[in-house]
């Protein structure tokens, strides 16, 4: 981090301590100072801090209140600290301010532009949670049977994470069948596959503290024309992404890519929602893929492609993966070509719809 208008900076935020620390705690905080990182955690996590990060030449401090913070900044001098607004409550500042007596100045921005461009080893860590996503994707194809639920499909995705190697869901999955697709972030429940239904799956899991996020919309029975039109649609929005997204481009400009050609098609004001989002630590973080993204696509940046369209009361497609920018251009983490899925009888068909 360049230190500005600040000489200390204080990371309270979960995400942004596994950022900083790569150790995960749901406790404690990083002070961030020139001469190094210091964490300071109670004593549910301060052994198994000390041993994996005191090798890394991070300052592990057995601590509950702000007293590190202080004794560090009369070290150096310091009187103004850096923290993220963004996730500092009102009242969380406000005791900072009478206890510490520092002035705080918000560097929310700058965490978020840090965070945003990813190392090779913070890659290689989003490309396994991608592997292991993808890999229990196809696993469950051949489970999927009439009559089974939202959250028994859930489950058997989110079991298999697990056993590939992941801690966990990067979010909640969303399994939406028929009309329930049709909300673009549907709360899984409980609704039974009927034949002639499409099943969107949006889901994601974390290894190493990083997400990975990735959408089919498949079809069980025999889809009709209007789906097929509508998957066609969606699909080349998101190849003609995939192929024009480059280094130096805004959000704005890549989410256009998508929007235009929809629109272009009729379904414009069906894509409800932006292109995409940053992923890391976080599963949404900067940069945005939007309407009102300004942020410049650079080497590195980890983020998603996932437009849409939604038909109320019908059904509703969207297709992601998670990709990042190397050597200029976008790379996809899934191997898969996105063909639609159809279940029918019991069988599974991949229909290629274009090339
Ligand atoms: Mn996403």
């Amino acid at each position: 981090m360049k230190f500005k208008n600040y000489q200390l900076a204080l990371i309270t935020d979960e995400k942004q301590r596994q950022y900083f620390l790569g150790f995960h705690s749901t406790a404690g905080y990083v002070i961030l100072a020139p001469d190094g990182i210091t964490f300071v955690v109670d004593s549910r996590y301060v052994s198994a801090a000390r041993k994996a990060l005191e090798p890394k030449g991070i300052k592990v401090i057995l601590g509950v209140d702000y007293a590190p913070l202080k004794a560090k900044a009369s070290e150096i001098g310091a009187k103004t600290v850096g923290i993220d607004f963004g996730n500092t409550t009102v009242s969380g500042l406000d005791y900072l301010k009478k206890d510490t007596g520092f002035e705080f100045v918000d560097i929310s921005n700058e965490i978020a532009m840090k965070m945003a461009i990813k190392t090779p080893e913070e890659i290689s860590y989003i490309k396994k949670a991608c592997q292991i996503a993808e890999k229990a994707w196809l696993e469950v194809l051949p489970l999927i049977r009439e009559g089974m639920t939202e959250r028994e499909l859930a489950n058997e995705l989110e079991y298999r994470f697990k056993k590939y190697g992941a801690s966990g869901t990067s979010f909640d999955s969303i399994i939406a069948f028929g009309k329930n697709a049709a909300v673009p972030h549907h709360e899984t429940g409980n609704a039974k596959l009927k034949k002639g239904q499409c099943i969107l799956m949006d889901f994601g899991c974390l290894y190493k503290g990083y997400c990975s996020d990735m959408t089919r919309t498949m079809f069980f029975g025999e889809p009709d024309e209007k789906f097929l039109k509508a998957y066609l649609a969606v699909l080349t929005a998101h190849v003609k992404c995939a192929e024009g997204i480059v280094n130096g481009m805004t959000g704005y400009e890549a989410d256009k890519i998508a929007r235009d050609h929809l629109q272009s098609l009729g379904y414009g004001k069906y894509f409800t929602h932006s292109l995409g989002h940053g992923i890391g630590v976080n599963i949404h973080e900067f940069p945005g893929l939007s309407p009102k993204g300004q942020a410049v696509l650079k080497e590195n940046m980890v983020f998603s492609n996932e437009p849409g369209v939604y038909f109320d009361g019908k059904f509703g497609i969207r297709i992601e993966d998670s990709a990042y920018i190397s050597d200029g251009k976008y790379r996809p983490f899934m191997k898969d070509d996105k063909s639609l899925v159809i279940i029918n009888d019991g069988k599974i068909t991949r229909k290629k719809l274009f090339r």
